[in-house]
């Protein structure tokens, strides 16, 4: 008897909660950690609807933050199906130098609110110089990102989401490096070029570059390597503060585009 009403009560809490509120929001991870470096990877949260009622239906979310945090969206549209999560990305950044904090992003769908927590680390301490700074670039070609070859991703194999190419398809030279925000030692900067199953550095790599670096408004050219057919190009030379890096790229092994999985420096 105690088992039949309580197979009744569940149908009818669920109507009474669903017809005040049909849309449950949902946010992951639970907090999000920042970086405040301005090429280092977003901190990402992924945004998720699910229409709890009984008809498909139109939901608008409105994604607000603490004025310390850049969003990379402040609405989230979407028709929902029923009992289906509906899932949108959230990349959230901060300028070089934020202080420590906990912020806050507010998530809202009509009466649902959740806030979510969004920690920002202290800079880490890092032996790859260009790691997270600053990248600039001759062009950036609109598929790939400028920050792509300084942010730790070094794996061909995600070529598309963690490196860089120009937009000068078989023009050159192209430039790509990284502005310091003080004067930096270095005496070694590794190039990893293309270098996948697919596209071989000998194919699609970077082919002639010069390493240049900046002092003041002045580049010094380092290094000149020519018909280079390897993923990954060391180069070492004698400890210097630079304000500056950057490759000079005059040819790759197809003559088409310049292509960084990873530019790195360090001072050993
Ligand atoms: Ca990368």
């Amino acid at each position: 008897m105690l088992r039949r009403l309580a197979l009744v009560a569940v149908p009818l809490t669920l109507l009474v909660a669903t017809s005040n509120n049909q849309v449950e929001v949902s946010a992951t991870p639970q907090p999000v950690e920042v970086i405040p470096l301005p090429c280092f990877p977003a901190g990402k949260l992924t945004l998720g609807m699910t229409n709890t009622g009984r008809k498909p239906a139109i939901a608008d979310m409105r994604v607000s933050g603490d004025p310390a945090l850049t969003l990379s969206r402040h609405q989230f549209s979407s028709y929902l199906p029923v009992d289906q999560l509906v899932k949108a990305p959230l990349e959230i950044t901060v300028p070089r130098d934020t202080a420590p904090a906990t912020h806050t992003v507010n998530l809202t769908v009509g009466n649902e609110h959740v806030d979510v927590p969004v920690v920002i680390k202290p800079v880490p301490a890092r032996d790859n110089v260009l790691l997270g700074e600053q990248a600039v670039a001759s062009s950036t070609n609109g598929n790939m990102r400028l920050c792509g070859g300084v942010d730790g991703n070094t794996d061909s194999a995600q070529w598309g989401a963690g490196g860089w190419h120009d937009n000068t398809k078989g023009v050159f030279p192209d430039t790509y490096g990284v502005d310091f925000v003080q004067p930096t030692t270095i005496d070694r900067v590794v190039l990893q070029t293309l270098d996948s199953t697919t596209y071989p550095a000998a194919v699609m790599g970077i082919r002639e570059f010069d390493l240049q670096v900046r002092t003041g408004s002045t580049w010094t050219t380092v290094a000149e390597v020519r018909g280079n057919v390897q993923g990954r190009v060391t180069i070492t030379f004698e400890p210097r503060a630079v304000d500056a890096v950057q490759l000079v790229i005059h040819d790759s092994n197809d003559h088409g585009y310049s292509r960084i999985v990873e530019l790195e420096a360090y001072h050993n």
